[in-house]
């Protein structure tokens, strides 16, 4: 893969919206990307493998846990700055701000949130350094869009809860330590259950041949006849709303997170159109490749200014989960266009791995499906603005 020689877009001048420790934790996170993520990523994703050696260093710069609070072990940093560190991962590769994204939103913030204190204590701060990896499974193989016709279920029996069922399609799984499940119980409420590996009955069947997300570990979780202990129910939230919620939060740094892989497919080719030449003068000289440049400037300003703003309104506490899901659709549906337009700019040499463009191109094909596909965002947009669920 060439040099890493990535130059950050602000073309309208959002460095003057931040303050200086947003500034600091991006720039220490682009630092690691260029450091640790460039040189190794490409063929980590073409072997298909998640690069382990990586999490010390995410821990290290806050990436696991970037708003949880530092008595927990969190950065204990605001939401913009979260974002920016999304943002910064994904200019890297989409798989790693996955594990970042799970870590810190669909693990360890519905432990902060609906957990008790032992299980905050117990997990938190492992989790936030990296010694312990987590999962989030909520999905399951009849039920994606819709996880609240979820069957895996557990029964009270006394001293423990017993576990059933199968999640599929889960980022980390093969290798967590822990994972976020969601069940139901004999009532059909849905519940959040803290299942540690090593449980009887429990495994994490890796999923193969995947040409999206290579440099992530994906994988099933089945429960078969797994005794829970009763400690490891998170008592804080139930209903479909528990997971949701995690949801909205991790949702929301995809769609800063989106922004980071559309600057960089922009930056390769701005970068390629200047120095490749044909019929004598720089591509860039030519009006079709301009068209394509400029509308990528474009469409990456609008999706910057749209998650600074949601950024503020989350810190306020104001952010409506419908406000992130519009952010979440525009900003990845922004960056799959940007990857398709800008591998085209780069001519045959777009298709291959000494240019980052075409992996991040797949990689997007599953951002926009998971968290919610590009229909669900849609419809939940339509929802709250004409009052009529469509789904
Ligand atoms: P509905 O009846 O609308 O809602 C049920 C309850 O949930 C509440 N609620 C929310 N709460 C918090 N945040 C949200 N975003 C919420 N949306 C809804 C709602 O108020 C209600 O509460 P209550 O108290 O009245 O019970 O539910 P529905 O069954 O009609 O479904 C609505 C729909 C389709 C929007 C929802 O099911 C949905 O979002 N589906 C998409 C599923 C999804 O996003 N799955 C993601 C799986 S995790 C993942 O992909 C991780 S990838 C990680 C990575 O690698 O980065
Ligand atoms: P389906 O729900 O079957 O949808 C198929 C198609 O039908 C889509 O185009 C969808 O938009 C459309 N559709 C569905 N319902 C409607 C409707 N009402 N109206 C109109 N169109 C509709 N899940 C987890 O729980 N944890 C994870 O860590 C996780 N990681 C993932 C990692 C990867 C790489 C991938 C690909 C997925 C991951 N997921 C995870 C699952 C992801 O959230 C689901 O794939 C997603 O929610 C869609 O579910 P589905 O694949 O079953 O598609």
């Amino acid at each position: 893969m060439k040099p890493d020689l990535f130059q950050a877009l602000d073309y309208y001048n959002l460095d003057e919206l931040l303050t200086d420790e947003h500034k600091m934790v991006r720039d220490a996170t682009r630092e690691f990307v260029k450091r640790e993520v460039s040189p190794i990523i490409e063929q980590a994703a073409q072997d298909a493998k998640f690069p382990d050696q990586l999490i010390k260093g995410l821990a290290d710069i806050g990436a696991f846990g970037p708003y949880i609070p530092e008595e927990y072990g969190g950065a204990g940093l605001d939401q913009i700055s979260y974002g920016l560190i999304m943002q910064e991962i994904e200019r890297g590769d989409s798989g790693i701000r996955s594990t970042a994204s799970v870590q810190s939103s669909l693990v360890m913030y519905p432990i902060f949130k609906y957990g008790t204190e032992e299980q905050k204590k117990k997990f938190l701060p492992k989790l936030a350094s990296g010694e312990m990896i987590g999962c989030f499974g909520l999905t399951e193989p009849d039920h994606g869009s819709n996880p609240g016709g979820m069957t895996t279920n557990f029964k009270d029996k006394g001293d423990h809860y017993l576990l059933n069922g199968a999640k599929m399609w889960i980022s980390n799984s093969p290798f967590a330590d822990i994972a976020i499940v969601w069940a139901k119980n004999e009532e059909g409420r849905i519940h959040g259950l803290i299942v540690e590996r090593g449980m009887e009955g429990f495994t994490t069947p890796e999923t193969h041949n995947k040409w999206s997300l290579r440099a992530s570990a994906t994988g099933e979780l089945i429960f078969d006849n797994v005794n829970v202990p009763k400690e490891n129910l998170m008592p804080g939230k139930s209903g479909l709303g528990a997971p949701l919620g995690c949801l909205d939060s991790a949702r929301y740094g995809i769609a800063w997170g989106a922004i980071g892989a559309a600057m960089d497919c922009y930056d390769t080719a701005l970068r390629y159109a200047k120095e490749r030449e044909q019929f004598g003068v720089p591509i860039a000289a030519k009006q079709l490749q301009q068209k394509k440049l400029a509308e990528m400037v474009t469409e990456i300003t609008k999706a910057q200014l749209m998650a600074w703003r949601l950024g503020t309104l989350r810190n306020e506490g104001k952010a409506t989960s419908a406000q992130i899901s519009m952010a979440k659709r525009n900003n990845v549906e922004m960056a799959i266009k940007i990857a398709r337009e800008a591998r085209q700019v780069l001519g045959g040499m777009g298709i291959t791995g000494e240019y980052s463009i075409m992996r991040h191109m797949m990689n997007l094909e599953s951002v926009i499906t998971y968290e919610g596909t590009h229909d669900i965002h849609l419809l939940i947009t339509g929802l709250d603005i004409t009052g009529h669920a469509a789904f």
